[in-house]
């Protein structure tokens, strides 16, 4: 079950210039930077009421960042619902016919576990599922 969207991800060029900006615009500061190895990208994510904006710029050519402004520019990038048991509903959609980009969760930013839709099966956006890591 999707709980609600989590975040919204933004493609950018540069998170140092992005960050500028969004604090203008939210007038509120980052909470957090994270680099992601595994995703090749760093991450600035921003809290505005309940609603969280997670800016994402590439830090290789093969980041699917670096492809995404090559392509289309800089932008709204993906769109995550938090979900309570990613795998669960990983194994739904999947039955849905949804095309799912990895067989098992991975690990993302901001302490989640995260899995991707293509855009091809969600009517031209990227959708990200992600649950939180509750440490034991
Ligand atoms: N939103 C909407 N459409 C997108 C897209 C996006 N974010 N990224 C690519 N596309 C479109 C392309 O424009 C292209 O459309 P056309 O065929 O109409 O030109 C199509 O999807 C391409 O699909 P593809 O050839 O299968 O794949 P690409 O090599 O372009 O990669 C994708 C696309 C989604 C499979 C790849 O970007 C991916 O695996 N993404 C998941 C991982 C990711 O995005 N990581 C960065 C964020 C990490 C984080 O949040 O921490």
């Amino acid at each position: 079950m999707i709980n609600k969207i989590e975040h919204i991800g933004i493609a950018v060029n540069s998170v140092e210039q992005a960050n500028e900006i969004y604090i203008q615009l939210l007038g509120v500061k980052p909470y957090k930077q994270e680099e992601v190895a595994s995703e090749m990208v760093v991450t600035s994510f921003f809290k505005t009421g309940d609603s969280k904006i997670e800016l994402l710029e590439a830090k290789s050519p093969e980041s699917a960042i670096s492809k995404f402004i090559e392509k289309r520019g800089e932008g709204l990038h993906h769109i995550a619902f938090e979900v309570s048991d990613i795998v669960a509903e990983m194994e739904n959609l999947k039955q849905l016919g949804f095309t799912l980009l990895s067989d098992k969760p991975k690990r993302g930013a901001d302490n989640k576990l995260i899995c991707f839709v293509h855009p091809k099966s969600a009517n031209g956006v990227l959708v990200e599922l992600c649950q939180e890591i509750k440490e034991e």
